[in-house]
Order: structure tokens, then C-alpha cells, then sequence
């Protein structure tokens, strides 16, 4: 008897730990977060970058995709910027450049976190980068156009896989409440099977994104200023 209500005990607590880790990360997907014009826009925008080679590509292993950063200067990037900021009730300054993805087929993102593990931030007066000021808490995912086979966003830890849908949001936590990175937001971009994929990333920060830099920067300019001086 004891043996069967230890048991029940042990499950009981399995199911309210999963329970409590779900809401934490809180994995939610919406409807038309983007317009369809909206997201032709930000494909017409991303494949003009491509196309005219305007950034040079990071080499990353682990990603074959293509990413793209789209500059805040237009209404229609700032009105989604503001959108995700009103949605997340955070300031707007908390938003990282939007990023635009693109998968051609069989190219995918392999399981990554989103979050920074002893990352670093790099600027044109810091070419070797700086440690990463803040931490990424919210991860808006939202897909740009229907893919004909594959691409889906998988959640391995959570049994969840996405099929993307033109103008559908995926929103999760990233970090558990102490701040620290979340293990279990473990996901990927699955391969593409038949046609092309395209999804738009707003990041959304701990807090506003440019201070963080600044500081960061100045911090680290009067740490080499220290260092310069003799006395
Ligand atoms: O394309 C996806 O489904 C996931 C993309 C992603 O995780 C990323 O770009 O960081």
C-alpha cells in the first residue's frame, strides 16, 4: 500500500514539475500576427539584401539557412517592431534588429537555444566583440509564407513540432525566472523537403538592447584606459 502511494506521489509530482516548466516556457502560437502583405514585404526586403549581397554572412555551422538583419528605418518594420513590444508589454527599445531567415531545401538550424551562452556582441568599434550585455527572454518566431513539405520549428524536450503558416506567430520564454538560460527551449528548424521557407525573428531582450551596448562599451573603453596607464 505504501509502495503504491509513494508511486502515486512520484507521478503526481512528474505531472505538476512538467506542469510548471510548460508555463514557464509558455510555447503559444498566434493567428495572423503578421498581415500577408506584411510579410511579402519583409520577403521582398530580406531577398533585396541577398540578391544585392548588402551583408556579409556570418559562417555558421549549425544553421545552412540564410539570415538577413532588416535596419528599423521603415513604418512597416517599426509598426511590427512596436506590435511584438505591445504584445510582450515591454518598451520598444527591448526588440534586437529583426532578423529574416531563409530556407532553401534541405537546409535547416539544427538544435539551438536561442538565449547567449557566454556570448558576444560585436560593433564596428569593437570588431572582436564584447561579452553580451543582456540575456534574450522572449523569442517571437514568425513565419512568412506556407512551406510545401518539411521546415517545421521542432521542440524536442517538449514533444512540439510547428508547421509553419504564412503570418503565424510562435512566442516562447527563453530564460527560467532567476534569469538563467532555459535548456528545455532546445529547438530546430527542421530540413525543407519541397519548396522555400522564410521566417522573421524578434528577439526581444531583458532590457533596452542599444543601452546595454553602450554601457557595455563604455565599460569596457574605461577598463582599457585603466589598462593604458602606467600609474
Ligand atoms: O526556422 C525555424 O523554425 C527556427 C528558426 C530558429 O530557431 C532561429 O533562427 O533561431
Amino acid at each position: 500500500m505504501i509502495f503504491i502511494l509513494v508511486i502515486a506521489a512520484l507521478c503526481l509530482l512528474l505531472v505538476i514539475t512538467i506542469f510548471l516548466i510548460r508555463r514557464q516556457i509558455n510555447l503559444r502560437t498566434v493567428e495572423n500576427f503578421l498581415s500577408e502583405e506584411e510579410c511579402q514585404y519583409f520577403i521582398a526586403r530580406a531577398s533585396f539584401y541577398l540578391e544585392n549581397k548588402i551583408q556579409s554572412m556570418a559562417k555558421n555551422f549549425s544553421r545552412t539557412s540564410t539570415p538577413v538583419y532588416l535596419q528599423s528605418d521603415d513604418d512597416i518594420v517599426m509598426s511590427v517592431r512596436l506590435r511584438a513590444a505591445d504584445y510582450l508589454n515591454v518598451p520598444e527599445g527591448y526588440i534586437e534588429k529583426l532578423q529574416v531567415v531563409r530556407y532553401t531545401v534541405t537546409q535547416e538550424y539544427v538544435v539551438h537555444h536561442d538565449w547567449f551562452q557566454g556570448g558576444k556582441a560585436y560593433t564596428d568599434d569593437h570588431p572582436d566583440g564584447f561579452d553580451m550585455p543582456y540575456q534574450r527572454q522572449t523569442t517571437i518566431l514568425v513565419y512568412l509564407n506556407d512551406v510545401a513539405r518539411g521546415g517545421e520549428t521542432s521542440f524536442p524536450y517538449l514533444r512540439k513540432k510547428i508547421t509553419p503558416k504564412c503570418g503565424m506567430a510562435v512566442c516562447w520564454n527563453n530564460l527560467w525566472p532567476n534569469g538563467r538560460g532555459n535548456a528545455l527551449t532546445l529547438h530546430a528548424g527542421l530540413p525543407v523537403a519541397k519548396g522555400m521557407k522564410w521566417a522573421v525573428n524578434i528577439w526581444v531582450a531583458d532590457r533596452d538592447v542599444d543601452r546595454a551596448k553602450t554601457d557595455a562599451r563604455k565599460k569596457l573603453e574605461a577598463v582599457n584606459t585603466r589598462s593604458d596607464n602606467p600609474l
